[in-house]
């Protein structure tokens, strides 16, 4: 069957993907590989999705889908593979070796990359994306023929008939509003905190992620390659990026990580903005022929990097059931979806608020106490540490 066929009243496929963020396209590649056709739409531009500057960790189980995907040569080039993280404290900064304790690494690649080479796979495959689209809306999703309306970029109204929609459309797009009464059972926890993060053109000045419990807040030191740094401070959800200039974000970013013979190199900030800290599940991941893939149906804090991750896991198992469901005709593993994706979307919402919650302060300085005492722990116990680095890289 072709990619479409264009009928009068509409563009006809196997599955209708909203949003062409990491979940939508790298889905779309997936079933493309398996024979299975679809379509993608985006609100946004393919320049504005491309330069989105978001995750940039990725774990093992990511990167064996972004090779299986054919997406995976620039990042095996241009990424860095580590084998660990530091944690600190006050003068103290500890290595946690994955490698060492369970044998795994896992990859730094920004999603700006990883958007771009999906975006250069889909063009090379001839894939439909229709970008800068409107007004989408779903139809008919407990039917077993839905559809998807939108009007297309020069204002037409376009219609797309499928057998299945798969809403990889965000926390903020209309895939989770469509399913009636979703909301209940929908687990949501937001932060008293937020991350002010920065790009900066400066070599990192670190070899591996730096996460730094400090008494004036959680400060963090990522990259992007051996020339850009990523960098997280932890600031008052109600502050303004305004009253952040260049200066100040260095001064503190240096003393909440400052260490005896470290220094931090300072450079050009190119991009800064300020990042709420929310945990959402929603209560539902699929209903009749609506399936939530990614942000669309659970949002974590940054602090375990597990964001992009779980919503590759998500590909991952919806994947596996259109497979069986368009080749197979067997629904079986299909409708299994939310259960098997749930238990993962657990237990990265567990380890991401675990992390959030153990270094980032509060200003109670009996908190302060019991979380250090969790941490200094944690530097002595090895069992400790296998838990993290289990849940780090994603051995689930
Ligand atoms: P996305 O939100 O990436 O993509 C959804 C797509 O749907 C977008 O392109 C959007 O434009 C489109 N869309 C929305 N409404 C639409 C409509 N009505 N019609 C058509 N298209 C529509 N994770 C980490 O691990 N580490 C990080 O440092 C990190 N930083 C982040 C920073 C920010 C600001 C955010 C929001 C998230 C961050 N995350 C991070 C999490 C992030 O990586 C997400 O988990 C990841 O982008 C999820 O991918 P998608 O599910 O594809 O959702
Ligand atoms: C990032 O590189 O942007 C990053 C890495 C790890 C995190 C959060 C963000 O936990």
């Amino acid at each position: 069957m072709g990619n479409f066929l264009v009928f009068s009243e509409g563009m006809k496929t196997q599955v209708a993907i909203i949003g062409a963020g990491p979940s939508g396209l790298m889905l779309s590649r997936y079933l493309a590989l398996k024979g299975i056709d679809s379509i993608v739409i985006e609100d946004r531009s393919r320049e504005y999705v491309e330069s989105r500057i978001r995750a940039g960790l990725l774990e093992t189980q990511s990167v064996n889908l972004l090779q299986e995907i054919g997406v995976a040569d620039r990042l095996f080039q241009e990424g860095m593979e580590h084998d660990g993280i530091y944690l600190q404290i006050p003068g103290e900064r500890h290595h946690i070796d994955f490698k060492d304790l369970i044998g795994y690494t896992v990859w730094v690649y920004g999603q700006t990359e990883i958007q771009k080479d999906l975006d250069a796979a889909c063009d090379k495959a001839g894939q439909q994306i229709h970008y800068e689209v409107s007004d989408v809306e779903l139809h008919n999703i407990d039917s077993e023929a839905p559809s998807v309306t939108f009007l297309d970029k020069d204002g037409n109204k376009q219609t797309i008939e499928c057998a299945v929609i798969a809403g990889c459309d965000g926390f903020w797009g209309p895939s989770r509003k469509a399913i009636p009464g979703v909301e209940v059972g929908s687990f949501e926890r937001v932060y008293p905190f937020s991350w002010l993060g920065v790009m900066a053109n400066v070599a990192p000045s670190t070899d591996e992620l730096i996460y730094a419990w400090h008494p004036d807040g959680f400060a963090m030191h990522s990259m992007r390659s051996d020339k850009v740094s990523r960098l997280y401070l932890q600031v008052d959800p109600q502050d303004d990026i305004a009253n952040w200039s260049d200066d100040r974000i260095w001064t503190a970013l240096s003393d909440r990580m400052a260490l005896s013979g470290w220094e931090l190199k300072t450079g050009e900030i190119t991009e800064k903005n300020i990042l709420a800290m929310r945990s959402f599940v929603s209560g539902k991941l699929q209903h009749g022929r609506l399936f939530l893939v990614g942000d669309a149906g659970h949002t974590v804090p940054p602090t375990g990097a597990k964001g992009l991750n779980a919503a590759v896991n998500d590909v991952r198992f919806l994947g596996e059931g259109l497979v069986d469901f368009f080749k197979k005709n067997d629904s079986g593993l299909l409708n299994a979806y939310s259960d098997r994706a749930k238990e993962t979307i657990w237990r990265v919402t567990h380890f991401s608020w675990w992390m959030t919650t153990m270094l980032h302060t509060s200003g109670n300085e009996f908190d302060n106490q019991l979380q250090l005492s969790q941490l200094r722990h944690l530097f002595k116990n090895k069992a400790l540490q296998t838990n993290l680095a289990e849940n780090y890289v994603g051995i689930r």
